[in-house]
């Protein structure tokens, strides 16, 4: 596997960054999972632009030009051979010494892997996923703003300790005030009477790039799409719920909290939406 790393082409025992690189001391970076399609990178332009963004507010220069890293992702997949990939791209802020301090930190580091996707099991969008609410309360976006996609997942993966523990394998998280969230990777959707609601960005979730996109395909199947505060009643009373991401695509959710979703099965409108999904990831690429 060949891994782009800071302008160069290298294997993947060759790809190291120093123990000094303050994306691992402190978590103090960037990053995006991409996935490509049989040659077609979905939504690449909008994964990069959410990348500098992100980078943008924790005054991080990413060192070339956006078109620039498009370019080098192509690359990447071309030079790997890869037609259906997850990507990982990642910006930190580079080698620094043992302080805080970014200013310390001369260049940053930036590497492109990827790789082989390795798909959910099938069962899981046939049957369905169980999942709970945790105590771990999503971070507030005064403190640590979840749009920014950073290295920094601690909070997300406490949250999927917890569910793990519990015996589940994907978490809800709620806003202080117990608002829902997100999943610790997903965003969250749910289905009521022709409604297709999720919840705003300022209760502290990531605009997700597959979020964006199921938005749009529930306009074009004609239901009335909303940014809407929900509680985890709105959740236990839903007809329909569903996980929305990258590596997962459209996730069915068939119980919350010991309590059935709808029919307790994945719903009809859900299902149209994983084709819907399915037909635009053929399409709304960009070719390597
Ligand atoms: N919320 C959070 C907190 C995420 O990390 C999403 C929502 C979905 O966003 P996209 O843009 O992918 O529709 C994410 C996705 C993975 C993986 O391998 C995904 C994410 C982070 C780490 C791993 O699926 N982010």
């Amino acid at each position: 596997m060949r891994i782009y790393l800071n302008g160069k082409f290298v294997n993947s025992h060759e790809a190291r960054v120093s123990v000094f690189d303050h994306g691992l001391l402190y978590g103090d970076g960037v990053f995006e999972g991409i996935r490509s399609y049989d040659g077609l990178v979905f939504k690449l332009r909008e994964h990069i632009q959410r990348l500098y963004e992100s980078a943008h507010t924790l005054m991080l220069k990413i060192p070339m030009e956006q078109a620039e890293l498009v370019n080098v992702v192509k690359q990447t997949l071309r030079v790997n051979q890869l037609r259906n990939a997850y990507i990982r791209l990642v910006v930190t802020r580079g080698e620094g010494d043992l302080g805080l301090d970014p200013r310390k930190c001369g260049r940053p580091t930036v590497f492109v892997i990827a790789d082989k996707i390795e798909l959910y099991p099938k069962k899981l969008y046939e049957e369905g996923l169980a999942l709970i609410t945790v105590a771990t309360q999503r971070n507030v976006p005064e403190a640590l703003n979840p749009q920014i996609k950073s290295l920094n997942y601690l909070n997300n993966i406490l949250a999927k300790i917890e569910a793990i523990t519990a015996g589940y394998e994907e978490a809800i998280m709620l806003s202080p005030s117990g608002y829902v969230t997100e999943c610790t990777g997903e965003n969250l959707f749910i289905v009521k009477d022709k409604q297709l609601l999720t919840p705003p960005p300022y209760i502290g979730v990531l605009r997700g790039i597959t979020r964006q996109a199921v938005m749009e395909l529930g306009k074009e199947l004609r239901l009335q799409v909303r940014e809407e505060l929900l509680t985890r009643h709105d959740l236990f009373n839903a007809q329909e719920c569903f996980l929305t991401g990258t590596a997962a695509e459209i996730v069915p959710v068939v119980k919350i909290d010991g309590r059935a979703i709808g029919a307790g099965a994945p719903g009809a409108i859900t299902k149209k939406l994983q084709r819907a999904f399915h037909q635009l990831t053929k399409t709304a690429g960009i070719r390597y």
